[in-house]
């Protein structure tokens, strides 16, 4: 700092702010003349206590309330020094009787906790709602002040409470180390809801027809006639929802539209395309979309962030020809992503694709739950593993049996055979191949304006990526659509195609009636 440059009465008003800090009175309310009684005050009044009495007596008063942007959740200071500052750093001196609200300003479930201290407000769960405690600390120390709700901590919301002359090493951002704040993740939020027990759940599922979560791979709109540009508008709707992830076994999934992958949407290169997203009244987190079709920021999620109950709209023009994915990108957006909040949009080119007798979509995603693989009844997210990518399950089309049991693709001999394939992840690259059955044509990584390669066993497709595959069926059977990487087969990752008509010795024999899910 140069010093020489700032006027005299800055240099003072420096000075008083430094006394102000060093003294810990860095409140909204609070003047140097009340901090000259605060000691007796202190031991008059309980360690901890809440509510309107102790806030007349408090020697400082923090309000902070809660955002989100594009960038992630925080708490941002109102009033005072801390006014507008994000997760700011609470400074306070010993035995000061310190008051805290919290104010909802996004919509989204919060709260605000010091479990070192034993504080925590209440949930507040609707805009502009607040809550308060009012509470001591004796001893110099830095306090981590976090949201308690599953992914806001990692998604931002947390900084410091300082004590005294206690020091501050980190940024409040950075204040806690990742296995740290995965461990307190998981003490705090994910293992918090009530355990069920297996009995209970069966009864429980016996009793309710649990939802199916399942996108149906035929569910996808016919090629697109001849035609210019267009204006098209897509209503879609964030839904929280309980569903089937296996037998005996449900999630709560977050989708669009209720269903996983989200709505396959088909416009043309060159169409201006108005996305709506409305987030169901009663959804317990905001939600956004993000779709790689898009040119502009966040690909939407920068100004979709929409809360319960809400909707907002943009609109893009699709430049580039291709097939993309689109994915919920609010924080933690792995988590979103995770939980089945993901899509494909085709933008054909003005020729459309050769033409197909079948057109299939398919999406691989993983899902990471506290139980291991298997587990009976309702399951619970993980966020310890989907931190350190070790999926329980791995998922076409959002379920266990979603594409062997309940929507088996179908085919004729003879007929030909496309499918879009997309990686939702969030983490994990596809290894795509259908066993028994070689690609005609691969429009690698969804290229669609690059001539396909051809004659193609197995092709890579990204987490955030998609293919178009073609193939001809010429031979009756049962096809296997696999992830190459095998493993991920006994952890729910198989679809079946099934081919029907008549035996073609010539291409294939055997005296043996084919069996087993083998090469
Ligand atoms: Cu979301």
């Amino acid at each position: 700092m140069h010093l020489k440059n700032i006027h005299p009465t800055k240099i003072l008003i420096l000075f008083l702010i430094t006394l102000l800090v060093l003294t810990g009175c860095t409140s909204t309310e609070t003047s140097l003349s009340e901090q000259t009684d605060q000691d007796q005050v202190v031991d008059s009044l309980p360690e901890t206590a809440s509510g309107q009495e102790a806030s007349q007596a408090a020697d400082v008063t923090f309000t902070l309330i809660t955002t989100l942007g594009s960038s992630g959740m925080a708490f941002e200071g109102v009033g005072g020094v801390i006014d507008g500052v994000v997760n700011p750093d609470l400074l306070v001196s010993p035995g000061d009787i310190v008051e805290l609200i919290l104010i909802n300003g996004d919509g989204i479930e919060h709260d605000v906790t010091i479990p070192d201290i034993g504080v925590h407000t209440k949930h507040i769960t609707k805009k502009d709602a607040s809550d308060q405690v009012t509470f001591s600390v004796e001893a110099d120390g830095v306090y981590n002040y976090y949201c308690s709700l599953p992914g806001h901590r990692q998604a931002g919301m947390q900084g410091n409470l300082v004590v005294g002359n206690a020091v501050v090493d980190q940024k409040p951002g950075s204040a806690v180390e990742p296995e740290e704040q995965a461990a307190a993740a998981h003490e705090e939020g994910y293992t918090s809801q009530p355990e069920t027990s297996e009995a209970e759940t069966n009864e429980a599922a016996q009793q309710s027809e649990i939802a199916s979560v399942v996108r149906d791979p035929i569910d996808l709109p016919a090629p697109l006639e001849a035609r210019g540009p267009e204006n098209i508008r897509y209503d879609i709707e964030a839904v929280e929802l309980e569903g089937q992830l296996a037998d005996g076994t449900t999630y709560t999934y977050w989708t669009f539209d209720s269903k996983v992958p989200g709505p396959f949407l088909r416009v043309r290169a060159g169409d201006t395309v108005e996305i709506h997203l409305k987030n169901r009244e009663d959804s317990t987190m905001a939600h956004s979309i993000d779709l790689h079709a898009v040119t502009g920021p966040g690909g939407g999620a920068a100004v979709t962030q929409v809360a319960p109950g809400e909707e907002k709209w943009f609109s893009f023009q699709a430049l580039n020809p291709g097939l993309y994915v689109y994915h919920c990108a609010t924080p933690m957006v792995a988590h979103h992503i995770a939980n089945g909040m993901y899509g494909l949009i085709l933008v054909e080119p003005e020729e459309g694709l050769p033409e197909v007798d079948r057109e299939f979509y398919v999406m691989q995603g993983e899902l990471y739950t506290q139980e291991p693989f298997g587990s009976k009844g309702q399951q619970q997210f993980d966020v310890n593993k989907l931190l350190a990518e070790q999926p329980e399950y791995f998922l076409f089309n959002g379920a266990v049996g979603a594409l062997t049991n309940e929507y088996p693709m179908h085919a004729n001999v003879g007929e030909t055979v496309r499918i879009f394939f997309g990686v939702g992840g969030p983490n994990f690259t596809s290894s795509f191949h259908v066993i028994g059955e070689i690609f005609d044509h691969v429009y690698d990584q969804a290229s669609i304006t690059s001539n396909p390669l051809t004659d193609v066993q197995t092709t890579l497709v990204p987490a955030g990526g998609a293919t178009v595959v073609d193939f001809g069926v010429e031979v009756p059977g049962r096809y296997i659509l696999v992830d190459h990487a095998l493993s991920r087969a006994e952890r729910g990752l198989t679809g079946y195609l099934v081919v029907e008509g008549d035996p073609v010795p010539e291409i294939f024999f055997s005296e043996e009636t084919p069996g087993g899910d083998g090469h």
